[in-house]
C-alpha cells in the first residue's frame, strides 16, 4: 500500500471564500464562473470528467501528493450512502467501473446502508488502512468535522462526492456533485410555467432526512413556492428515497388530503411508490390525470414514465460522477492543484406535448440516448 508523502492536501484558499460564503445552506455555493469546469458534455452522454478545468491557484504551502511511481496501484476508499435507489445503483456501478484494477486502482467500496454511524466508522477504517484517497457520499450533511479532521491529520485527501457536508471546507480536498438547490428551483420554475397562474395544492415526499439532496431540493422548490401566493404546500414528509417510503407517505397523504393537484417526489423510486398508492386509491395522475407528479433523478425508468406522460416533469441528477472524481485524483497524482468544487450539470425533462423554457421534451430518441 503506497503511503503518500503528502503535506495536508487541503482546499485552495479560494475554496474557503467560495464555500464559506454559501451561508448555512448544505449546498456548496456554485463555484465562481472562472472555476466552473467546462460544462458536462451534452445532457445524454455520461458525465465524463471535464477535459480541463482551470485549477484554482494553490497557495505556496499546499504541496501536492508525490506523483505516484508509475505502476503503483492507487488505493481508493469509497464510503457510499447505501443501495436505496436506482440512482444509487447507477452511481455505485459507475465508481466500481471507473476505479477498477485494470484502470490501476484498488477500490475499497463500502455500502453504508443509510447509517451515518456506519459511514463515520467506515471512513475511520480507511484512515487506519492508510488508503491513498477517500471518497465520501455523505448520507447526511451534519456530523463530519471530527472524522474529516482525522483524515486531514493523516494527510489523506478526501473527496466529498454527490452530496454535501456541513463542515469546514478546509477539512477536505474537493467536493463534487449536482446543485440540489438549483434542481428544486428548476422543478418550481417549470411548475409555475405549466400552471400558468392556476392554484396549486402541493404534497412533497422528501428524500432522506438530513441529506443535502433533500435539504437542497426542498430549499430550492420552496424558493419558488414563495413567489406564488396561490400555491400551498399541504404537507412535506420523508420517503427516505425509497419506493416503499414513497408509497407509505403517499398512502398517509391520501388519508389526510383530498384537494391536492401536485405531488413532488424527491426521487424516482418515491414516485413509483406514490403512483402505486394513487393507483390503489383510484387517483389519476400525469398529463391526462388530476395530479401532476414532479420527480427527480431522471433515471431510465423515471424517464420512461415521463415519456409515457405519467410523470409530468423529471429533474435530472446525473449519477455518472466517478469520472469527475478520477479527474481530481489524476491531477493530485500529477501534483496539480484541483478545483474546490466541481458542478455535475443536469437538466429537466417533461412529458411529450409540453414545451418548456426549463426542460427538454421527452421523446423515444432522448430516452434511447441516455447513458443510465
Ligand atoms: C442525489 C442523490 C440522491 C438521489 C436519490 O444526488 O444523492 O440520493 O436523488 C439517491 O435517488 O438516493
Ligand atoms: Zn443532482
Amino acid at each position: 500500500m503506497k503511503k503518500k508523502l503528502v503535506s495536508a492536501l487541503m482546499c485552495v484558499a479560494m475554496t474557503a471564500t467560495v464555500l464559506a460564503g454559501c451561508g448555512n445552506s448544505s449546498e456548496p455555493a456554485a463555484a465562481p464562473a472562472e472555476t466552473t469546469p467546462a460544462a458536462a458534455p451534452a445532457e445524454t452522454t455520461p458525465a465524463a470528467a471535464p477535459a480541463e478545468t482551470t485549477p484554482a491557484e494553490a497557495p505556496a504551502e499546499t504541496q501536492a501528493a508525490e506523483p505516484a511511481a508509475s505502476g503503483d496501484v492507487i488505493t481508493v476508499g469509497f464510503a457510499q450512502v447505501g443501495h436505496e435507489s436506482d440512482w444509487r445503483a447507477a452511481n455505485t456501478k459507475n465508481y466500481q467501473d471507473t476505479f477498477s484494477a485494470e484502470n490501476g486502482y484498488e477500490l475499497s467500496f463500502v455500502d453504508c446502508d443509510n447509517d451515518h454511524a456506519v459511514q463515520i466508522e467506515t471512513v475511520r477504517g480507511f484512515i487506519e488502512q492508510e488508503l491513498d484517497y477517500i471518497c465520501i457520499a455523505p448520507i447526511q450533511s451534519a456530523g463530519w468535522d471530527t472524522v474529516l479532521q482525522e483524515a486531514k491529520d493523516a494527510g489523506i485527501p478526501v473527496l466529498i462526492v454527490d452530496r454535501a457536508v456541513d463542515a469546514d471546507p478546509s477539512l477536505y480536498t474537493t467536493a463534487l456533485g449536482c446543485d440540489m438547490v438549483a434542481e428544486g428551483e428548476a422543478a418550481g420554475n417549470w411548475l409555475a410555467e405549466y400552471l400558468n397562474g392556476e392554484d396549486a395544492n402541493i404534497l412533497v415526499i422528501e428524500g432522506s432526512v438530513g441529506a443535502s439532496a433533500t435539504l437542497g431540493r426542498t430549499e430550492g422548490f420552496n424558493n419558488i413556492v414563495a413567489n406564488n401566493s396561490n400555491w400551498t404546500v399541504l404537507d412535506s414528509q420523508s420517503g427516505d428515497f425509497t419506493q416503499a417510503g414513497g408509497q407509505e407517505v403517499m398512502e398517509s397523504f391520501i388519508k389526510s388530503y383530498s384537494d391536492f393537484n401536485v405531488v413532488v417526489c424527491q426521487n424516482d423510486n418515491e414516485a413509483y411508490g406514490a403512483m402505486d398508492a394513487m393507483d390503489a386509491a383510484g387517483i389519476t395522475y400525469g398529463v391526462d390525470g388530476d395530479v401532476i407528479i414532479i420527480s427527480f433523478d431522471a433515471t431510465h425508468d423515471g424517464l420512461q414514465y415521463t415519456l409515457d406522460g405519467k410523470i409530468t416533469c423529471n429533474v435530472e441528477c446525473n449519477p455518472l460522477q466517478a469520472g469527475f472524481a478520477e479527474g481530481v485524483i489524476k491531477k493530485l497524482e500529477a501534483g496539480e492543484a484541483v478545483d474546490a468544487w466541481t458542478l455535475v450539470e443536469d437538466e429537466a425533462f417533461v412529458a411529450p406535448g409540453i414545451t418548456s423554457e426549463y426542460a427538454v421534451t421527452m421523446s423515444q430518441e432522448v430516452l434511447d440516448g441516455r447513458a443510465y
